[in-house]
C-alpha cells in the first residue's frame, strides 16, 4: 500500500479521495468509499442546505470514518450551507468553482479542514495566503466543470508554488495514475469518475454503462465559448451545444440548454438529452465494482509499480 502526509492530514488509511460530484456522490457512496480507508465526499452542488444536513447524518449512520462534503461556490445556498457544516462538525470540506477565502476562519475554527479545488496556479498562489489545509490540483482530464490546463502540467506547477500538501485531480484511474502523480509532486489523488461505476453509487444504471462503453474519444468540451468549459460525455446534448457554439448562441440560450440536464442524466437515466458529467478516464473504467475493490486496486496497483520499476538509477561519475 501507499502512504502519505495525506493521510496523516484526513486520519485516513489511503491518499485518495473520491470527489463530491453533485447528483452522484451521496451517503451510501461517500460512506463505502470511507469505510474502505479513503475519504467519501458528499457533492452538495446546488442542493439546499437541509438535503445536505441529512446526507451528512445519513453518512455517519453508515461509517464512523472521516468523510467530507463538497461546497460549490456558485451554489445560491452555499451561505446556508456553510453554518451547517460547521454545526455537523464535518471532518473535511472541499470547495470548488471559486476561491474560498472568507469562509475560511470560520470551517477551520470549527476544526474542519479545508481543501480547495484549483484549476490553475494563478488560483494556487492567491490562496498561499490564506491557511489552507491542503490543495486540490484539477486537470482537464476531469469530468464537470473543467479549467484549461491539463493534469501534466498543472500538478508539478501547483507543486512548486505552495508549501500544502497537493492532491491530484483528472485522468486518474489506476495505480499508475496515483504513481504518476506522486512523481509529479502530489501526495494523494482525487478520482470522481472511476467511483461512478462503484456498485454502492446510487447514479442510473444506464450512466454506468455509457461510462463503461465510452473509448477514448467519447468525450467532449462544451460551453467552452461560455467561459464554462463543462466535460460530458458525447451523445444528442452534447451535438446542440456544438450546433449553438457554431452558430456563436448567446450565454443565456447555452446556460438555458443546460438547465436541470445533469439530474436528467444521474438520476432519470436520460443518456441522450442528459448532461453525462465523466472524465477521459472513462474509456478505461470496464466494469461496476465495490468501492473497496476500486481503492484497492488503486494503493495495490502503485504499490506494486513503485516496487518494481521499470527503470534503474544509474549513478553518473
Ligand atoms: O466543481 C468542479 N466541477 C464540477 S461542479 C459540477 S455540478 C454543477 N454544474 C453546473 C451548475 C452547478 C453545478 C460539475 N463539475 N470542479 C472543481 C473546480 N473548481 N474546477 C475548477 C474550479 C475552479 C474554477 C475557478 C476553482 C476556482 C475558480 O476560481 C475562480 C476565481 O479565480 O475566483
Amino acid at each position: 500500500m501507499i502512504y502519505t502526509v495525506l493521510c496523516d492530514l484526513l486520519k485516513i488509511r489511503y491518499p485518495v479521495l473520491q470527489g463530491g460530484m453533485a447528483w452522484v456522490s451521496t451517503a451510501e457512496l461517500v460512506a463505502a468509499v470511507s469505510e474502505a480507508g479513503a475519504l467519501g465526499i458528499i457533492g452538495s452542488g446546488n442542493a439546499t442546505a437541509s438535503w445536505v444536513t441529512e446526507q451528512i447524518r445519513l453518512t455517519r449512520k453508515l461509517t464512523a470514518k472521516p468523510f467530507g462534503v463538497n461546497v460549490l461556490l456558485t451554489s445560491p445556498y452555499v451561505d446556508e450551507i456553510m453554518p451547517v457544516l460547521i454545526a455537523e462538525k464535518v471532518p473535511v470540506v472541499t470547495t470548488g468553482a471559486g476561491n474560498p477565502g472568507k469562509y475560511l476562519p470560520s470551517l477551520q475554527a470549527a476544526g474542519i479542514k479545508v481543501i480547495p479545488v484549483v484549476s490553475s496556479v494563478a488560483l494556487a498562489k492567491r490562496l498561499t495566503r490564506y491557511n489552507i489545509d491542503a490543495l486540490i490540483a484539477e486537470g482537464m482530464e476531469s469530468g464537470g466543470h473543467i479549467g484549461e490546463l491539463s493534469t501534466m502540467v498543472l500538478v508539478p506547477q501547483v507543486a512548486e508554488a505552495v508549501n500544502v500538501p497537493v492532491i491530484a485531480a483528472g485522468g486518474i484511474f489506476n495505480g499508475r495514475g496515483l504513481a504518476a502523480a506522486l512523481m509529479l509532486g502530489a501526495v494523494g489523488v482525487q478520482m470522481g469518475t472511476r467511483f461512478m461505476c462503484a456498485k454502492e453509487c446510487r447514479i442510473h444504471q444506464q450512466v454506468k454503462e455509457a461510462i463503461i462503453k465510452a473509448k477514448d474519444r467519447d468525450t467532449v468540451i462544451t460551453g467552452a465559448s461560455t467561459g464554462h468549459p463543462v466535460r460530458v460525455l458525447r451523445n444528442k446534448l452534447s451535438r446542440q451545444f456544438e450546433e449553438l457554439e457554431k452558430r456563436n448562441a448567446s450565454k443565456e440560450e447555452l446556460e438555458e440548454l443546460g438547465l436541470g440536464r445533469l439530474q436528467a442524466a444521474m438520476t432519470e437515466g436520460d443518456i441522450e438529452y442528459g448532461s453525462v458529467m465523466a472524465g477521459q478516464v472513462s474509456a478505461m473504467v470496464k466494469e461496476v465494482q465495490p468501492a473497496r475493490d476500486i481503492i484497492l486496486d488503486i494503493v495495490n496497483g502503485a504499490a506494486a509499480i513503485l516496487k518494481k520499476p521499470n527503470w534503474q538509477v544509474i549513478e553518473e561519475s
